[in-house]
């Protein structure tokens, strides 16, 4: 078994404000982080600090990922849209990193989604926990995500919750909004309703574009996904005082398919490439792009799944908002024919998205080796099964 395997025996960090009662922190159970606690105005908690083999800092070198225009894929111009594949495919060959712009998305939408982030983050604690993420589940309210882990911790807030690509009525993260916060939150709900509703659309695009870099009928990856079921997340990073041991999100990959990101303007994003850490520089006008361990499945790994990692920074906060684009979680994840008939072997067996979610939720800390060992993992619990 790899030494990665998680500690699921985690004690749980509490860092509870000064003001919430005994019964209070009995209910709650579990952790609570808020950078605006006294316990983190002074020195930060051990389980914050990383060991310093981790933190190797990154270069001055920004990641030289190509800035792809996406205008392109309404008007149809066969050439131009060849020229945005070879572009895809080159960054997608070496680290699975690029930027797209003229992708059709409101300015304004995002901004009123950064907006509801501030919302989110400044609602009162006991508020907070009452959408608390509940063990193995993918939605809810997590601080530090010190309810999976006991040390590494990273130093951010984050909200999520699921988005069914079809077949769930127009109002899905409205009702989980009011459901886990309470009416109030209706407007917020509202707002990333739309935008996970735009970023459904731009996913489509791309997984177009993708499959045409692949040299597989565009419509093929845009098909396998139609009854996806993506997962939003919302990141607050507070402004750190040690921020030079800790992170706000460690090195990992993204076990989902492919992740659209946006981030504001304060930087903090890194990948690690050619064995150096680059950042990735903030554009309002972009949304970053990357492909995660599910879709370099898809691609019989040729498209990479790159290690990556979000810096926090001393004096300013930051936020992002990435959506993972995932498959109907029983969907089975194999290339399509025309990437192994050529001779070409697979380079993985067919798996699910619910078994390497299960992996990397209950199981494991998401890092570079993720799908190796989610393949040994399964390899072993199948054949423990006989
Ligand atoms: O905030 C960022 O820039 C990166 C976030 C990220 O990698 C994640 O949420 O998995």
């Amino acid at each position: 078994m790899s030494p990665n395997l998680m500690e699921l025996s985690a004690s749980t960090l509490v860092l509870y404000p000064a003001s919430q009662s005994e019964e209070s922190k009995k209910e709650n159970g579990v952790l609570a982080f808020e950078s605006n606690f006294p316990q983190m105005k002074g020195e930060m908690p051990k389980e914050f600090f990383w060991p310093s083999g981790d933190l190797i800092k990154a270069t001055q070198e920004e990641l030289k990922e190509p800035l792809v225009n996406l205008g392109i894929m309404k008007n149809g111009d066969e050439k131009a849209i060849a020229n945005a594949a070879e572009l895809v495919r080159h960054a997608c060959l070496k680290h699975g990193f690029f930027q797209v712009i003229n992708h059709g998305v409101n300015p304004d939408l995002i901004d009123a989604a950064y907006h509801q982030i501030d919302t989110l983050f400044n609602l009162p604690i006991s508020q907070k926990l009452t959408a608390k993420r509940k063990p193995g589940a993918l939605s809810g309210y997590s601080g530090a995500h010190a309810d999976r882990f006991s040390s590494k911790l990273p130093w951010k807030e984050t909200f999520s919750f699921l988005f069914h690509h079809q077949g769930f009525s127009n109002s899905q993260i409205v009702d989980y909004f009011e459901s886990v916060l309470g009416q109030d939150l209706q407007h917020t709900g509202r707002v990333y309703e739309e935008y996970c509703e735009a970023m459904k659309e731009l996913s489509s695009v791309i997984m177009e574009l993708l499959g045409i870099s692949l040299g597989v009928d565009g419509l093929h990856y845009q098909r396998f996904f139609e009854d996806g079921v993506s997962i939003m997340r919302c990141n607050y990073y507070p402004p750190c005082n040690s921020a030079n041991h800790t992170f706000g999100t460690g090195p990992h990959t993204d076990p989902t398919s492919l992740t659209i990101l946006h981030q504001d303007q304060v930087g903090g994003l890194e990948v690690f490439v050619d064995n150096k850490w680059h950042a990735v520089r903030p554009r309002a006008e972009a949304f970053v792009v990357n492909i995660g361990d599910t879709f370099m499945a898809l691609s019989n790994g040729r498209y990479k799944s790159c290690v990556h990692r979000a810096v926090v920074n001393r004096l300013r906060e930051r936020r992002s908002m990435a959506y993972f684009v995932c498959p109907r979680e029983d969907k089975v994840v194999k290339p399509p024919e025309i990437l192994t008939s050529k001779n070409e072997e697979r380079k993985y067996p067919d798996f699910t998205w619910s078994n390497l979610r299960e992996f990397t939720q209950n199981h494991y800390r998401a890092d570079a080796a993720t799908l190796q060992s989610f393949l040994q993992w399964q390899t072993s619990s199948n054949s423990s099964n006989f």
